[in-house]
């Protein structure tokens, strides 16, 4: 029953089993080895906090705004293909539950409901912002742009670290057959082997930095890269007038061995710092994110706010909107929990000092006796 979900790995345990073998294999799926998709989560246990106590913390804020935008707590929804492999409604499901929960929703260039059907299952005043992968035919890619923006997306976030489909071996094996309507209205989807490649082939791996010039010509939505990984590529995103960047490695589903965002964190705001450049960009972060501790750490850090991308399909793939209410619910109250317990009111009393990173660096370093240590690292029984 969804009372009995006590934290985010509940809903995965439950979407494991409800979820079709190619569902699960896609969602769940990493590049490769799955090094840096386990990475993502375990770069967190490496972070420990130092609180301040005797501070009165009848009183705790977690709301914040993320590009001028209100948010219940820091925390989106980021963008995820295919949603109507996890539930029939797709993601317009993610769209109400972001309503009830005051939270943005990122809306994906793959989803498995159109523009409209997400535009119109938007409540009053609820801000959405656009994922968009660039298309090889830049036609295609200004009417998805000029689209977004004209149905009133708020925020364009240019996913840049995809010029090819990660290597997801789990997603390979399986034959996909489930037929997502298509995509945006635009492609007919080839289905042969695994989900990611029939949803790949039209992505425009030319993309380059002078192309910035020619998005900010086509929209006055602020420009966001989502897939920054070093800080050169920070600072290059700030000095080309971008208004904030999301530390990502696409949830451990494209580049085997990349960082985690936690872990880059803390250079990239240096850099940026030393650059004069910090107070022009903000930063997001995601991957891994599961916990409230981890969105404390996270704010800590530098960040502005996190996404969440497979929790919320696992939610939402169990138990529908009241799932991914819950499970939104479920990490706000955690993150004011955490707050309480470190001593602090509001989200700007978070001090990179409550953080104490001098583990982060250091890989080998794995905590053994937390409850639910390496999720990934077990088998999860799911449907055959
Ligand atoms: C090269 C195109 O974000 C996923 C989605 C879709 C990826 C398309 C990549 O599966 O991670």
């Amino acid at each position: 029953a969804l009372s009995e979900m006590l934290n985010l790995y509940d809903f995965e345990a439950v979407a494991s089993q409800v979820l079709t073998a190619e569902a699960w294999a896609y969602y769940s799926s990493g590049a490769e080895d799955e090094i840096t998709l386990r990475e993502n989560h375990n770069a967190f246990h490496r972070i420990w906090l130092r609180p301040r106590v005797m501070r009165n913390v009848l009183n705790v804020d977690s709301s914040t705004k993320i590009l001028g935008h209100h948010s219940s707590f820091p925390l989106y929804i980021t963008a995820t293909a295919l949603g109507k492999l996890g539930h029939p409604e797709g993601e317009v499901v993610l769209t109400r539950a972001s309503y009830k929960q005051k939270i943005i929703q990122m809306i994906p260039t793959l989803a498995s409901c159109s523009l409209d059907e997400m535009i119109s299952a938007r409540g009053e005043g609820q801000i959405q912002f656009f994922q968009l992968y660039v298309n090889s035919d830049k036609n295609i890619t200004k009417k998805i742009v000029q689209a977004a923006e004209e149905k009133g997306c708020k925020a364009l976030f240019i996913t840049v670290d995809a010029p090819q489909l990660g290597r997801r071996e789990k997603d390979m094996r399986v034959k996909f057959v489930d037929a997502p309507p298509d995509v945006q209205g635009e492609h007919e989807i080839r289905r042969d082997r695994g989900a990611a490649l029939a949803i790949s082939k039209f992505i425009d791996p030319s993309l380059n930095w002078d192309d910035l010039k020619w998005f900010m010509s086509i929209t006055s939505m602020p420009i966001v890269l989502k897939g920054i990984q070093t800080s050169e590529d920070a600072i290059l995103a700030a000095k080309y007038g971008c208004k904030g960047i999301v530390l990502s490695n696409h949830g451990g589903r494209q580049l085997d061995f990349a960082r985690s965002a936690i872990e880059i964190l803390p250079e990239v705001v240096d850099s940026l710092k030393k650059e004069g450049l910090l107070d022009s960009i903000e930063i997001y972060v995601d991957g891994g994110i599961r916990r409230g501790t981890d969105i404390f750490k996270a704010i800590a850090l530098g960040a502005k706010a996190v996404g969440i991308g497979r929790p919320m399909l696992y939610a939402m793939s169990s138990y529908g909107q009241e799932g991914v209410e819950h499970a939104l619910q479920l990490l706000k109250d955690e993150l004011e929990m955490v707050m309480r317990l470190m001593g602090v009111n509001t989200l700007a009393d978070i001090r990179p000092e409550m953080v104490d990173i001098k583990n982060l660096k250091d890989h080998n370093f794995v905590p053994k006796d937390y409850l639910f240590s390496n999720v990934y690292d077990k088998p999860i029984p799911r449907r055959s």
